[in-house]
């Protein structure tokens, strides 16, 4: 009997805790279903932050849906299909962006991709031949329409071109659903890598895409949290840990594109990673919120931030006393063994 009311007790202080951060009870049911929305091959951010996301589905806190690409070289979709096949997912639906920015080739795409072993086959097997992966925009209204109202969290860490295609996507034999009725019923929360707060000068995913970033931070309807540049600036991976904490595999391909991304040793900021770890983990206190406003997007591709009460917006602030521990997570999960 107690111990029931006890757990009523603490119950209904957690719902009051969550009510004051304006959170639902709901995503703590079960893992955090997750659209991961990159631009892999344009830094290796991107690469640690998909190894976390499979990390934190190994542990229970995560289901990867679906990974979405706005790089249009088909070496960027060839790296996530390595990555989910070497964390034994390889039915992962990838989509892939037509006509996208950034189809510059790069050796942290292509070399993993292309590594063979001495009898010629693949160092990383993976599941499509190059360039065979579908429109993104259709792998996001597919995957939406199965999914329960309210329940995906969506990871944006590149442009904003599939979002704001999906938005404006129509009624079709997927769904019965616009992009926007889609986005409105299906996604709980949307976090994504973009801006400066304080903006300071254009950020490299929002400056890329400037019309589709406006469109998107105009438009989306589900609450949106921005980890600015500040953030990952202020928190770098250590080359140190890619030298040392991966050497319970021989190969590992995230350690393969660090390695060809820059001229090794180099720490590089974490800016795709702390967005998959807050999407996960939004209660565990790595990262302070700003109050709610929204984002606006200016010509230039500046992020301007305007509090307001009903704001659908906020941005991540740098919680100093947890920097270390806050390191230490994203350490352990990139390099956690599959
Ligand atoms: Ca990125």
């Amino acid at each position: 009997m107690t111990l029931q009311r006890n757990s009523i007790v603490r119950l209904v202080l957690t719902a009051a805790s969550a009510a004051a951060l304006g959170v639902s009870l709901c995503a703590a049911s079960g893992p955090v279903r997750v659209i991961f929305d990159t631009d892999m091959g344009n830094d290796v951010d991107d690469a640690l932050a998909l190894g976390i996301l499979h990390a934190l589905e190994s542990r229970g806190e995560a289901k990867l849906l679906a990974v979405t690409v706005t790089k249009d070289n088909p070496y960027a979709a060839a790296l996530v299909d390595v990555i989910d096949t070497f964390y034994r997912r390889g039915e992962i639906p990838i989509g892939m962006v037509k006509q996208g920015k950034t189809p510059n080739e790069s050796p942290m795409i292509r070399v993993p991709c292309e590594r063979k072993n001495p009898d010629g086959s693949l160092v990383y097997p993976r599941r499509m031949a190059l360039g065979a992966a579908p429109d993104a925009v259709a792998v996001l209204r597919q995957v939406l329409s199965h999914e329960d109202d309210a329940s995906v969290t969506l990871v944006q860490v590149g442009f904003s071109t599939n979002l704001a295609r999906l938005l404006d996507s129509r009624a079709d034999a997927i769904s019965s659903l616009t992009g926007m009725q889609l986005a409105a019923q299906k996604v709980r929360l949307l976090v994504t890598m973009a801006g400066h707060f304080p903006p300071s000068e254009p950020e490299y995913n929002v400056a890329t895409d400037i019309p589709s970033a406006q469109k998107l931070f105009a438009a989306w309807p589900s609450p949106v949290v921005f980890s600015g540049f500040e953030i990952g600036q202020a928190l770098l991976f250590p080359a140190r840990s890619i030298e040392q904490d991966f050497s319970w595999v021989r190969d590992h391909p995230v350690v393969d594109a660090y390695r060809n991304y820059m001229h090794m040793p180099y720490d590089r900021p974490t800016w795709d990673l702390t967005a998959a770890l807050y999407a996960v983990r939004p209660e565990a206190g790595y990262f302070s919120l700003s109050p709610k406003g929204t984002v606006r997007v200016d010509e230039k591709g500046n992020t301007l931030f305007t509090a307001s009460a009903d704001g659908k917006h906020r941005y991540l602030i740098l919680n100093e006393a947890a920097k270390a521990r806050t390191l230490e997570a994203l350490i352990l999960l990139a390099s956690q063994p599959r």
